[in-house]
Protein backbone atom coordinates (compact mmCIF):
# COMPACT_ATOMS: atom_id res chain seq x y z
CA UNK A 1 0.00 0.00 0.00
CA UNK A 2 1.69 3.20 -0.74
CA UNK A 3 0.10 4.99 2.46
CA UNK A 4 0.29 3.38 5.22
CA UNK A 5 -1.50 5.52 7.34
CA UNK A 6 -4.95 3.88 5.56
CA UNK A 7 -4.31 1.03 6.73
CA UNK A 8 -7.49 -0.17 8.60
CA UNK A 9 -8.89 -3.79 9.65
CA UNK A 10 -11.45 -3.53 6.95
CA UNK A 11 -7.97 -4.12 4.74
CA UNK A 12 -7.13 -7.05 6.60
CA UNK A 13 -10.17 -8.79 4.04
CA UNK A 14 -10.71 -12.06 1.95
CA UNK A 15 -8.32 -10.68 -0.62
CA UNK A 16 -5.71 -10.16 2.08
CA UNK A 17 -2.18 -11.70 1.44
CA UNK A 18 0.46 -11.63 4.28
CA UNK A 19 4.05 -10.98 3.47
CA UNK A 20 4.87 -14.39 5.36
CA UNK A 21 2.46 -17.06 6.98
CA UNK A 22 4.01 -18.12 10.34
CA UNK A 23 3.12 -20.45 13.27
CA UNK A 24 2.84 -20.87 17.41
CA UNK A 25 2.34 -23.62 19.33
CA UNK A 26 2.00 -23.72 23.21
CA UNK A 27 2.15 -27.02 25.05
CA UNK A 28 -0.49 -27.19 27.94
CA UNK A 29 -0.06 -29.51 30.88
CA UNK A 30 -2.12 -29.45 33.97
CA UNK A 31 -2.18 -25.28 34.93
CA UNK A 32 0.84 -24.59 33.00
CA UNK A 33 1.79 -23.50 29.53
CA UNK A 34 5.08 -23.61 27.78
CA UNK A 35 6.58 -20.15 26.91
CA UNK A 36 10.07 -19.32 25.30
CA UNK A 37 11.95 -16.15 25.72
CA UNK A 38 12.70 -15.59 22.05
CA UNK A 39 16.09 -14.69 21.16
CA UNK A 40 16.17 -13.79 17.44
CA UNK A 41 13.64 -13.56 14.80
CA UNK A 42 10.44 -10.90 14.88
CA UNK A 43 9.80 -10.42 18.25
CA UNK A 44 13.51 -11.30 19.96
CA UNK A 45 13.35 -10.68 23.30
CA UNK A 46 9.80 -11.02 24.13
CA UNK A 47 8.20 -14.12 26.00
CA UNK A 48 6.35 -16.19 23.21
CA UNK A 49 5.30 -19.60 22.04
CA UNK A 50 7.55 -21.48 20.19
CA UNK A 51 6.70 -20.90 16.64
CA UNK A 52 7.79 -19.72 13.91
CA UNK A 53 7.76 -18.92 9.49
CA UNK A 54 6.11 -21.40 7.15
CA UNK A 55 9.06 -23.82 4.75
CA UNK A 56 7.73 -24.03 1.19
CA UNK A 57 5.71 -27.28 1.00
CA UNK A 58 4.87 -27.22 4.79
CA UNK A 59 1.51 -27.23 6.23
CA UNK A 60 0.93 -24.95 9.31
CA UNK A 61 0.75 -27.87 11.61
CA UNK A 62 4.05 -29.77 10.07
CA UNK A 63 5.70 -25.77 10.64
CA UNK A 64 4.73 -25.47 14.38
CA UNK A 65 5.77 -28.92 14.96
CA UNK A 66 8.71 -28.74 13.72
CA UNK A 67 9.49 -25.12 14.87
CA UNK A 68 8.61 -26.46 18.37
CA UNK A 69 11.68 -29.31 17.83
CA UNK A 70 14.53 -27.10 16.40
CA UNK A 71 13.20 -24.21 19.36
CA UNK A 72 13.55 -26.05 22.15
CA UNK A 73 14.46 -29.99 21.47
CA UNK A 74 10.76 -31.66 21.72
CA UNK A 75 9.09 -33.74 19.54
CA UNK A 76 5.06 -32.95 19.00
CA UNK A 77 2.99 -35.23 17.28
CA UNK A 78 -0.25 -33.71 17.79
CA UNK A 79 -2.17 -30.52 17.99
CA UNK A 80 -5.58 -28.63 17.85
CA UNK A 81 -5.74 -25.64 15.55
CA UNK A 82 -6.96 -23.36 17.81
CA UNK A 83 -6.42 -20.21 16.04
CA UNK A 84 -5.89 -17.67 12.92
CA UNK A 85 -4.37 -14.55 14.09
CA UNK A 86 -3.51 -11.73 11.01
CA UNK A 87 -1.24 -8.86 11.79
CA UNK A 88 -0.82 -6.14 9.22
CA UNK A 89 2.50 -3.49 10.38
CA UNK A 90 2.36 0.25 9.40
CA UNK A 91 5.29 0.19 8.23
CA UNK A 92 3.34 -2.30 5.17
CA UNK A 93 5.02 -6.29 6.67
CA UNK A 94 2.06 -8.27 7.55
CA UNK A 95 2.11 -12.01 8.79
CA UNK A 96 -0.63 -14.59 9.22
CA UNK A 97 -0.41 -16.77 12.43
CA UNK A 98 -1.67 -20.18 12.30
CA UNK A 99 -1.83 -21.22 16.40
CA UNK A 100 -2.23 -24.78 17.62
CA UNK A 101 -2.26 -26.12 21.37
CA UNK A 102 -0.97 -29.23 22.26
CA UNK A 103 -1.01 -31.62 25.59
CA UNK A 104 1.87 -34.14 25.04
CA UNK A 105 5.43 -33.64 23.45
CA UNK A 106 8.17 -36.19 23.63
CA UNK A 107 11.82 -35.10 25.37
CA UNK A 108 12.89 -32.29 27.79
CA UNK A 109 12.68 -28.80 26.86
CA UNK A 110 15.57 -27.74 26.10
CA UNK A 111 17.63 -24.00 25.76
CA UNK A 112 18.89 -23.91 21.98
CA UNK A 113 20.35 -20.59 20.24
CA UNK A 114 16.66 -19.58 19.00
CA UNK A 115 14.94 -19.67 22.48
CA UNK A 116 14.87 -20.52 25.92
CA UNK A 117 11.93 -22.62 27.52
CA UNK A 118 9.72 -21.68 30.35
CA UNK A 119 6.49 -22.76 31.75
CA UNK A 120 3.96 -20.66 33.09
CA UNK A 121 1.26 -21.20 35.66
CA UNK A 122 -1.59 -20.07 33.15
CA UNK A 123 -2.30 -17.32 35.79
CA UNK A 124 0.90 -16.15 36.07
CA UNK A 125 1.71 -15.75 32.38
CA UNK A 126 4.05 -12.44 31.90
CA UNK A 127 1.75 -10.32 29.32
CA UNK A 128 3.40 -7.66 29.83
CA UNK A 129 6.58 -9.13 28.12
CA UNK A 130 4.79 -10.39 25.45
CA UNK A 131 3.03 -9.27 21.87
CA UNK A 132 0.38 -6.28 23.17
CA UNK A 133 -2.73 -8.62 21.46
CA UNK A 134 -1.39 -11.83 23.36
CA UNK A 135 -3.31 -10.75 26.90
CA UNK A 136 -6.46 -10.31 24.51
CA UNK A 137 -6.78 -14.00 23.04
CA UNK A 138 -4.20 -15.86 24.55
CA UNK A 139 -6.42 -16.51 27.83
CA UNK A 140 -9.66 -17.74 26.32
CA UNK A 141 -7.30 -20.16 23.66
CA UNK A 142 -5.82 -21.66 26.94
CA UNK A 143 -9.11 -22.14 28.48
CA UNK A 144 -10.36 -24.37 25.19
CA UNK A 145 -12.11 -21.77 22.84
CA UNK A 146 -10.97 -21.10 19.32
CA UNK A 147 -9.74 -17.16 18.19
CA UNK A 148 -9.70 -15.33 14.88
CA UNK A 149 -8.06 -12.18 14.85
CA UNK A 150 -7.20 -8.89 13.35
CA UNK A 151 -4.76 -6.90 14.47
CA UNK A 152 -2.87 -3.45 13.29
CA UNK A 153 0.29 -2.29 15.01
CA UNK A 154 3.02 0.40 14.50
CA UNK A 155 6.28 -1.71 15.46
CA UNK A 156 5.31 -2.84 19.06
CA UNK A 157 2.01 -0.59 19.36
CA UNK A 158 -1.41 -2.15 18.87
CA UNK A 159 -3.41 0.38 17.41
CA UNK A 160 -6.61 -1.65 16.25
CA UNK A 161 -7.99 -5.23 16.80
CA UNK A 162 -10.83 -7.29 16.27
CA UNK A 163 -11.44 -10.81 17.78
CA UNK A 164 -13.93 -13.30 17.24
CA UNK A 165 -14.21 -16.56 19.81
CA UNK A 166 -15.42 -19.63 19.32
CA UNK A 167 -15.20 -19.58 15.35
CA UNK A 168 -14.88 -21.98 12.97
CA UNK A 169 -11.54 -22.62 11.90
CA UNK A 170 -11.35 -25.01 8.77
CA UNK A 171 -10.34 -22.52 6.24
P1 LIG B 1 13.64 -16.53 11.03
O1 LIG B 1 14.78 -17.31 11.60
O2 LIG B 1 13.08 -17.01 9.71
O3 LIG B 1 13.79 -15.04 11.11
O4 LIG B 1 12.54 -16.80 12.09
P2 LIG B 1 11.40 -17.82 12.21
O5 LIG B 1 11.62 -18.54 13.51
O6 LIG B 1 11.12 -18.62 10.98
O7 LIG B 1 10.18 -16.82 12.32
P3 LIG B 1 9.93 -15.78 13.44
O8 LIG B 1 10.63 -14.49 13.19
O9 LIG B 1 10.13 -16.43 14.76
O10 LIG B 1 8.35 -15.58 13.17
C1 LIG B 1 7.60 -14.70 13.89
C2 LIG B 1 6.96 -15.40 15.09
O11 LIG B 1 6.31 -14.42 15.88
C3 LIG B 1 5.90 -16.40 14.70
O12 LIG B 1 5.96 -17.49 15.60
C4 LIG B 1 4.59 -15.63 14.89
C5 LIG B 1 4.95 -14.76 16.04
N1 LIG B 1 4.15 -13.56 16.20
C6 LIG B 1 4.06 -12.47 15.38
N2 LIG B 1 3.24 -11.54 15.92
C7 LIG B 1 2.80 -12.05 17.10
C8 LIG B 1 1.92 -11.57 18.11
O13 LIG B 1 1.39 -10.47 18.05
N3 LIG B 1 1.71 -12.41 19.16
C9 LIG B 1 2.32 -13.62 19.26
N4 LIG B 1 2.06 -14.36 20.32
N5 LIG B 1 3.15 -14.09 18.32
C10 LIG B 1 3.37 -13.31 17.27
O14 LIG B 1 4.67 -12.40 14.30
Amino acid sequence: MANPGLYTLEYINEQWQATDTATLIFVVQQNKVLLIRKKRGLGAGKINGPGGKLEPGETPQQCAHREIEEELCIKVSESQKMGRLRFQFMDGYSIDVHAFVATSFEGAPTETEEASPLWFEHSKIPYEQMWADDRIWLPKVLAGDTVSGRFIFLRDTLLEHEVLFKVDLND
